[in-house]
């Protein structure tokens, strides 16, 4: 992959529609624009949108014409890539946009990859790692929280946050090298005293880290969605849960114990967030294979999930019981949820009562809501496990820095481990100089949708 050819890709859906975008990008854009229209190439206003007749071979008498679009040419390096790019806003049939694309490529264009433009808008120093990610996590977010996260972590700040840590860690290390010709001598008052200070200015960045780090991840939960699974013996009203929940009839719901078998899934949006709720087989003893196959994609399924219902319509005595079972859920939140309220059942071990049939289930959605802490003003900085995981490394280098201060008070070795914090924060923003376009290209933009 090289970054300054020119290369072109449809930037809107491949299906039949009102209009398609096709994009072209990279330094020789305007040359290959010149071939197709008669406007004079060198008239062009930048960011300005024209309507032009695109011709297949201009200067052929009769020449056919592709589309008549409107064509707008940004001047780099005020572009979305930094380089000269034309959007051309066609006619959205799949014909025109191939014979666009085709006669593009045959002028010197060539088909661009996934996320090759933000690639290009990468290396020209449009955006750094942290930014790209951004817009490709809005481009997939599926639900209104999961846009609003993506919007809030494309501001930069998050740029901004590692990169004043970077610069108080280059401090850190500065100061402490100032004194490291006294790692051997005997006189160590200040050598000492600044060993000291340094440790507690790292412990005070892990304990921002700690706030950054938990933050990033309830962000990238809420971004993904979360899965509940409703869980409990046959027969209790899973399933009629289930419907209720989604608002639609998904699973089977009948009086004879161990209909479900396999996982039954709905997605639902409630005030914003995206939930999978999860219907299991009804856990019990049984001698029925197939019912037993279904029992194991239960625990499976409360194994991945975030939230557990946990149901019954006879006090959760057997559940509770249940050593597997129990196990499984001990880390995670739990609702008990007592069923069939209608009946008259009372449980005063549930955390709620209700109905599925009868009831508005809205005080549920509020307990799970509260459960999962999903209504806190928090925003996150960061989002995406790329951003987590180096964030996380990054913590753990300087707790080893902080362990070295104790264990061997020597300024070389601590000045390396907080070295590696600082290489990783390179990484994380995309400023490791010993990283190619490539790698970058294959751990990032190529995650990213075609066109884009
Ligand atoms: N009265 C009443 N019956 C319910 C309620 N929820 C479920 N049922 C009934 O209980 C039986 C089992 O329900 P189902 O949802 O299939 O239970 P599952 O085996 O746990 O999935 C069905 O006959 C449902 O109509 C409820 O809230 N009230
Ligand atoms: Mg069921």
């Amino acid at each position: 992959m090289l970054v300054f050819e020119t290369i072109v890709a449809l930037s809107t859906p491949p299906y039949k529609s009102a209009l398609a975008i096709v994009r072209l990008s990279g330094p020789k854009s305007k040359e290959i624009l010149s071939h197709l229209i008669k406007k004079d190439i060198d008239t062009l206003i930048p960011n300005h949108s024209f309507l032009a007749k695109l011709y297949k071979d201009k200067n052929e008498l009769n020449s056919e014409i592709i589309d008549e679009a409107m064509v707008t040419f940004y001047q780099g390096p005020k572009s979305y890539t930094g380089f000269d790019s034309v959007d051309f806003s066609l006619h959205g049939s799949m014909f025109i946009v191939d014979e666009l694309i085709s006669t593009l490529i045959k002028y010197g264009a060539r088909r661009a990859e996934k996320g090759e433009f933000s690639a290009q808008a990468y290396y020209n120093g449009k955006m750094d790692l942290l930014k790209a990610e951004g817009i490709n996590d809005l481009i997939n977010a599926n639900s209104q929280r999961a846009k609003r996260i993506a919007t809030l972590t494309l501001s930069g700040k998050n740029s901004k946050i590692i990169h004043s840590l970077k610069d108080r860690l280059l401090d850190i290390i500065a100061n402490l090298e100032y004194y490291v010709e006294d790692q051997y001598s005997d006189e160590k008052n200040d050598y000492n005293e600044e060993l000291n200070k340094a440790n507690l200015n790292i412990k005070e960045e892990i304990v921002l880290l700690n706030k950054t780090i938990n933050l990033t991840e309830q962000a990238n939960k809420e971004y993904r969605g979360i899965t509940i699974a409703i869980v409990g013996e046959p027969n209790v009203g899973k399933s009629t849960l289930l419907n209720a929940l989604v608002g639609q009839d998904k699973a089977i719901v009948s009086p004879i114990p161990g209909t479900t078998r396999d996982v039954v899934e709905g997605q639902k949006e409630l005030n914003g967030v995206l939930f999978t709720f999860k219907d299991t087989a009804g856990i019990r003893k049984t001698d029925d294979l197939v019912e037993n196959l279904g029992i194991e994609r239960s625990y499976k399924t409360i194994d991945s999930a975030d939230v557990i219902l946990l149901t019954s319509d006879c006090g959760f005595k057997l559940l509770d019981s249940n050593v597997e079972l129990m196990k499984l859920i001990k880390n995670k939140p739990v609702i008990k949820v007592a069923t069939k309220r209608d009946l008259g059942h009372s449980d005063e071990q549930a955390d709620i009562q209700l109905s599925a049939l009868k009831d508005d289930l809205s005080p549920l959605i509020d307990l799970i809501f509260e459960k999962l802490a999903l209504n806190h003003k928090d925003e996150a900085d960061f989002l995406g496990q790329r951003e987590e995981d180096y964030l996380k490394h990054i913590r753990d280098s300087l707790q080893e820095a902080s362990i070295a201060i104790d264990d061997t008070k020597m300024i070389d070795i601590v000045s390396d481990k907080i070295r590696t914090a600082v290489a990783l924060i390179n990484e994380m923003a995309g400023e490791d100089l010993n990283k190619t376009m490539e790698d970058i290209y294959e751990t990032l933009f190529s995650k990213f949708c075609l066109g884009k």
